[in-house]
């Protein structure tokens, strides 16, 4: 590539084939393919010595492509690369990459947001049945050739069920389309009420869990949602309330979930995230009437390649003419301010 093209909002015009960005870790390989087709591409995790890599070319780095595995890009890790310009982001959730700091130092931060939308509110249903309708626990019973010697107990039901959403944002309304499609009524907790959309707002999450019998948590990680389901909220769910979460393992304070299960203050859970993934406590391992599954809220090949092209788009475009596709909220482009 020889195109010179003029970046606004950078201080110059970037050089195609000099635009160097960097991999810390692998990423799918349609990505990595995607990323060495418009720009110079440093593979970190092939580096015989990665801190030397690192120290080596840390001043030509203007874009970093990241994801999967969420792992941490803070300040001080970027604050390493005094070129940098953008943070192609894999992932629509991006609580761990610190976006403040980035927006206060003239990085672009970039997420994968909407072609995820139908596969996480799918799989969000599908954690949902399986947890009222305790499914996976069914297939064990088969495979232990228990129904041989009996029927598989009656399960509790979606009939007549209120869906409360923790976050009625991009994917929180499609789950509650989906929802309504299964004859649920949805209310919803957020922090400003979406005005546009039909569905009850509580202005408190305790009084949406009060009014609600299946909870489902979709909202970003971080600070600003720590533990927000805690003991006092499940105590609200009660003891035919069921908890689902596909936000992110901090947005739950784990202690005071397992002491719900384990005290049937709530009926069941249905948990795509954790924590400390890929660790899930002991506690919900052993225990039979919860359904867990490895953080596959958007893991379909159709779905992953829909990101990851925007992972690729989003740096390809910052390079064509200086504009991302999906800046997030701290790093807003066109910068505030700029003509
Ligand atoms: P989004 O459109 O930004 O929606 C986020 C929603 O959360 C908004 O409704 C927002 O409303 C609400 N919210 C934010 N902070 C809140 C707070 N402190 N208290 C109450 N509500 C709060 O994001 P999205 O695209 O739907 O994605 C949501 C999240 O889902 C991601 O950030 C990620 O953590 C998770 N996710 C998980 C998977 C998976 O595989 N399990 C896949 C994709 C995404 P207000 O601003 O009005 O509060
Ligand atoms: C991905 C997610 O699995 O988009 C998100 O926020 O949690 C999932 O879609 C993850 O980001 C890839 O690491």
């Amino acid at each position: 590539m020889q195109a010179c093209l003029s970046a606004p909002g950078t201080e110059a015009s970037i050089k195609v084939a000099e635009f160097e960005t960097l991999m810390m870790n692998p990423m799918p390989p349609k990505v990595v393919e995607g990323i060495a087709a418009v720009s110079r591409l440093h593979k970190l995790w092939e580096a015989p010595d990665r801190d030397k890599a690192l120290a080596e070319i840390a001043p030509r780095i203007q874009g970093i492509a990241t994801g999967g595995g969420h792992a941490k890009l803070d300040g001080a890790m970027m604050s390493r690369f005094p070129n940098l310009k953008i943070v192609s982001s894999f992932g629509v959730g991006y609580d761990h990459i610190d976006a403040a700091w980035a927006g206060q130092h003239g990085v672009i931060v970039t997420n994968t947001p909407d072609v995820l939308n139908d596969e996480v509110a799918d799989t969000t249903m599908g954690l949902i049945l399986c947890a009222v309708r305790q499914l996976p626990q069914a297939d064990r019973f088969v495979r232990e050739g228990k129904w041989l010697k009996g029927a598989f107990p009656l399960t509790a039901s979606l009939r007549g069920r209120t869906l409360g959403i923790l976050g009625l944002g991009r994917i929180g309304v499609t789950i509650a389309r989906r929802a309504e499609a299964f004859g649920m009524k949805v209310i919803y907790h957020s922090r400003r009420p979406r005005h546009e959309e039909p569905y009850p707002y509580f202005p408190t999450l305790v009084g949406m869990a009060r009014a609600c019998d299946i909870l489902v948590a979709i909202t970003p990680g971080g600070p600003e949602t720590k533990h927000l389901i805690n003991a006092e909220v499940l105590e609200a769910l009660g003891p035919n309330g069921v908890f689902i979460n596909v936000a992110r393992g901090s947005v739950c304070d784990e202690q005071a979930l397992i002491a719900a299960l384990r005290d049937r203050k709530i009926l069941t859970a249905g948990l795509d995230v954790f924590a400390d993934e890929p660790n899930a406590p002991k506690e919900l391992l052993e225990m039979d009437h919860v359904v867990l599954l490895p953080h596959v809220g958007s893991g379909t090949n159709h779905t992953r390649d829909a990101m990851g092209q925007l992972v690729v788009d989003n740096i390809a475009a910052f390079i064509r003419n200086g504009a991302p596709l999906t800046p997030v909220a701290e790093t807003p482009w066109p910068a505030a301010g700029a003509s």
